[in-house]
């Protein structure tokens, strides 16, 4: 890689399930080439997953062009190629050997990152940016963790993102549009909207419930997803599908579409609260600036639980002590569904509730704090040093 910029990048990304990773490794591709005008190659194993975020991608198409990306589908007969200038294996994913080998023939070797989960845990400061050597090859892997505080590689922000947030809201006709595009009627007097994006929850039933059997009118967005059968059940309906839209009592259930990865944002915007879940939600959710619910991507060996209340203490750090407290249970609750009794869910529900005017007020805060730390931007300067390490060491080696 050139000292001074990088020009091409390949990114990589294996789809285990669900959004997740080609959300992230998508959002990072279109940034990366739209506002640093770098050739970006993504190479993605599942077209399928893929075309959900982003339904111009013709799943049976090899190779094609996006939103200035190229984009490859990437199969294990891997094709000759010269390796980009900076390398990106998104989760850990294993690079093709092939193309392992052609990095090891490049005379200026790639820098070469290893994209991570995003974790709130103590420790991630500690391993963002360090070296992983390759036993018996002549690369250098690096460790480059996203993450909420400065000591980390940040988060993927648009550049624009902040503004057209902020120009959409306080656009009375572009909102109300917004919502007619939907099929949703105006607000009523004290009307909630809620979006919940989450995986399957015991608690869900119970929320919905409690919503119902509220003063004034709750209006939740479902998008199409793995919670849409206990949502179903709690109508006492078979299924449920995008554009259903059902009600009891205070309560409307929307079911919307899945749509593509930008318009997703306007969705976060437009509701008072969001639950979400997995990462790039959850960051998406945080750019929203709405007090949320984060569903956090369960693992079988119950990890998740710690990073969860790694994040509840970071983000809660600074927060009022009732509405930390409040914010606290609920998450858990939401997390733990099993044990979400009625009674539970609705105490705990209505007390998050009660605070959410001091939660918009904290979230606002955290989106100014978190602006500061752009991954993209992180990513690229920590390329650039290590191509300068690389130059210097080169010529102290002649
Ligand atoms: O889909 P997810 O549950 O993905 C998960 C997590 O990333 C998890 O950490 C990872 O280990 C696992 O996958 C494999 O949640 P996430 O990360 O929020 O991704 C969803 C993506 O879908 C995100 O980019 C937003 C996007 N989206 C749309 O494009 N349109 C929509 O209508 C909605 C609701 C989401």
């Amino acid at each position: 890689m050139k000292q001074d910029m990088v020009g091409s990048c390949d990114i990589f990304c294996s789809v285990v399930d669900n959004f997740g990773d080609i959300g992230v490794s998508w959002r990072l591709a279109r940034l990366l080439a739209a506002e640093y005008s770098i050739s970006v190659r993504l190479w993605v194993d599942d077209l399928g997953s893929f075309k959900q975020l982003c339904p111009t991608v013709d799943a049976l198409l090899a190779t094609q062009r996006c939103k200035d990306v190229e984009i490859h589908l990437w199969t294990e007969d891997f094709p000759g190629i010269e390796p980009a200038e900076l390398v990106v294996e998104t989760f850990a994913c294993k690079l093709p050997p092939a193309y392992l080998q052609a990095m090891i023939e490049c005379e200026n070797k790639p820098v070469w990152i290893n994209l991570e989960y995003l974790s709130a845990e103590p420790w991630v400061a500690g391993c963002h940016g360090l070296p992983s050597p390759q036993p018996g090859l002549p690369l250098v892997k690096y460790f480059y963790f996203p993450g909420f505080t400065l000591e980390t590689g940040g988060l993927l922000l648009e550049r624009d993102l902040l503004a057209r947030r902020e120009a959409f809201l306080a656009d009375q006709l572009a909102k109300e549009s917004y919502w007619k595009s939907l099929g949703v009627p105006p607000r009523v007097t004290d009307e909630l909207r809620i979006s919940i994006f989450t995986y399957e929850n015991n608690a869900i039933e119970n929320l919905l419930e409690c919503m119902a059997a509220g003063n004034s009118i709750t209006r939740c967005m479902i998008p199409e997803g793995r919670v849409l059968p206990q949502v179903a059940a709690f109508f006492g309906l078979q299924s449920l599908q995008a554009g259903d839209i059902v009600s009891r009592d205070s309560l409307y259930v929307h079911v919307l579409p899945f749509v593509e990865q930008e318009a997703y944002d306007l969705l976060l915007w437009s509701c008072d609260l969001n639950f979400v879940r997995g990462e790039d939600s959850c960051v998406r959710a945080l750019w929203a600036a709405k007090p949320f619910v984060w569903h956090i991507y369960p693992q079988h060996d119950g990890v998740h639980m710690k990073k969860l209340q790694a994040f509840l203490d970071l983000y809660g750090a600074r927060l009022d002590p009732e509405a930390r407290s409040a914010m606290q249970e609920f998450w858990l609750l939401w997390n733990q569904g099993d044990s979400a009794d009625a009674l539970n869910v609705g105490v705990s529900w209505n007390n998050f509730m009660s605070n959410r005017s001091t939660l918009v007020a904290h979230a606002n805060v955290w989106v100014t704090q978190l602006a500061t730390n752009n991954l993209a931007l992180n990513l690229l300067d920590f390329s650039r040093k290590v191509g300068t390490m690389r130059a210097f060491e080169n010529q102290a080696g002649r």
